[in-house]
């Protein structure tokens, strides 16, 4: 008989913990992961365990749209988006993993004159950032989108932001390709073990119980998003942090008909199409904090209330489904890659509706801070205490999802 498809080894191992580590990540979502894989590759840190309630990639990096892009306003935030963005470009050669980067292109709808006046600005930041993107008309619009309405029904498109390097990745294989690596490393991934407590002592952490018993470790990283609040209520500190559902869903699939992503945040709609050839669409966050990973049924309504007007052929689309994930969101929209009152606990968190495009960028920083025991320069500004000093990083427009 053929013996097809038989004989794969696993991608990555399971052990059973050790006692002790230098290094603890609680969480493998992309973040998580990312932050393991650069403590090893930038500084040959490899005694580190990644653990997982659930399963790797089940967090917000599995449930995510994959939109990609760094056409943020803020000099630290675009040198960080920009950074990941660059990273995923050659992502699947550095990980040997097909993570299916698609730079094929973002615009973000202009639908008022406030819309215009505001993208425009961030292209002249983003042309002093470095960052390639530009404002353009309601023709080029049309072109690049054919099937777009430009009239809508309550706002007309007035042309859009458009950063032509953006695009989506394979949020799946973000996470197993990062997991592989690590686990080629010599990393333990625990999955199916719940973080519990933190323990410490002297004002510095010593380890955590888990649901597989207690682990030890000289460094701890959380990076747990949605429940970032709950890790931090273990350690004893709390964060300026809201958790938050933020859903999407997906249309059958069909032919061809849009080969560029396009958010339009006035109406709240967002829309890409898949390889596979599904629409695939979300919206605003829900108006009230929860950790149920579903959503709110007017949200859906919303949403796709939004995006027949702007594409009136959804009209006709089937959904085939939707789901939820429980988003980390600080008061300007913008993570904290940083210090905790604990000395040698760090935290990577708040990326809120926006961090699938992080995590290579992310992973980066949080690594260096880890390692150094000292935030680097991508992550110098986003240490709480901003929002103790009054020093936002308002980044309310970029994030480009109502919330
Ligand atoms: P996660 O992937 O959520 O990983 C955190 C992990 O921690 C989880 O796996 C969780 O199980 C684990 N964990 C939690 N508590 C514990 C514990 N006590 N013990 C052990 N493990 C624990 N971003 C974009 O850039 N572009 C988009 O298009 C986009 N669309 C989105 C659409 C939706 C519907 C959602 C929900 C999010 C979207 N985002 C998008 C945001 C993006 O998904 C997140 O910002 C990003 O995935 C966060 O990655 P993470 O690794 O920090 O979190
Ligand atoms: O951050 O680009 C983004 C995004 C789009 C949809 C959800 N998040």
């Amino acid at each position: 008989a053929a013996r097809f498809h038989t004989g794969w080894e696993r991608a990555w191992r399971s052990p059973q913990p050790k006692k002790k580590y230098d290094v603890i990540i609680v969480g493998a979502g992309g973040h998580g992961l990312a932050t393991a894989f650069y403590l090893g590759k930038n500084f040959g840190i490899t005694n580190v365990a990644i653990i997982e309630k659930g399963w790797l990639g089940g967090g917000n990096t599995g449930r995510n749209t994959t939109i990609i892009r760094s056409n943020y306003l803020q000099d630290p935030s675009a040198a960080l988006y920009e950074k990941a963005r660059s990273l995923y470009e050659t992502m699947s050669q550095d990980l040997n993993y097909n993570v299916m980067f698609s730079p094929r292109g973002v615009i973000m709808l202009a639908q008022t004159e406030h819309e215009v006046r505001g993208y425009k600005r961030t292209a002249h930041a983003n042309m002093l950032q470095g960052v390639e993107t530009r404002f353009i008309g309601p023709e080029e619009v049309k072109k690049l989108v054919p099937i777009i309405s430009l009239e809508g029904p309550r706002y007309p498109v007035l042309g859009g932001l458009y950063q032509a390097r953006g695009g989506t990745g394979r949020h799946d294989a973000v996470a197993w390709g990062y997991a592989r690596a690590c686990s080629d490393m010599g990393m333990d991934i625990i999955q199916q073990c719940e973080v519990t407590g933190v323990r410490s002592s002297g004002g510095k952490v010593t380890g955590v119980d888990t649901t597989k018993g207690a682990i030890d470790c000289d460094k701890l990283g959380l990076v747990v998003a949605g429940n970032s609040g709950a890790l931090a209520n273990m350690a004893g500190f709390r964060l300026p942090m809201e958790s938050v559902a933020l859903q999407a869903l997906v249309s059958e699939p069909i032919k061809p008909c849009m080969d560029v992503v396009v958010m339009a945040n006035t109406v709240h709609g967002y829309m890409s199409q898949s390889d596979k050839g599904e629409m695939v669409i979300g919206g605003g966050t829900d108006g009230f904090n929860n950790y149920t990973q579903r959503g709110s049924f007017h949200h859906i309504e919303e949403t796709v209330r939004a995006l027949v007007e702007t594409f009136p052929m959804v009209s006709r689309l089937k959904m085939l489904r939707q789901w939820g994930g429980i988003v980390d969101v600080t008061g300007d929209r913008s993570p904290v890659i940083g210090k905790t009152p604990l000395g040698n606990c760090f935290i990577n968190a708040g990326w809120g509706t926006g961090g699938f495009k992080a995590i290579p960028g992310g992973g980066w920083a949080t690594a260096e801070l880890i390692a150094k025991g000292e935030p680097g320069p991508l992550s110098a500004e986003f240490g709480m205490e901003r929002f103790i000093e009054g020093r936002f990083i308002d980044e309310s427009v970029a994030a480009g999802v109502a919330h």
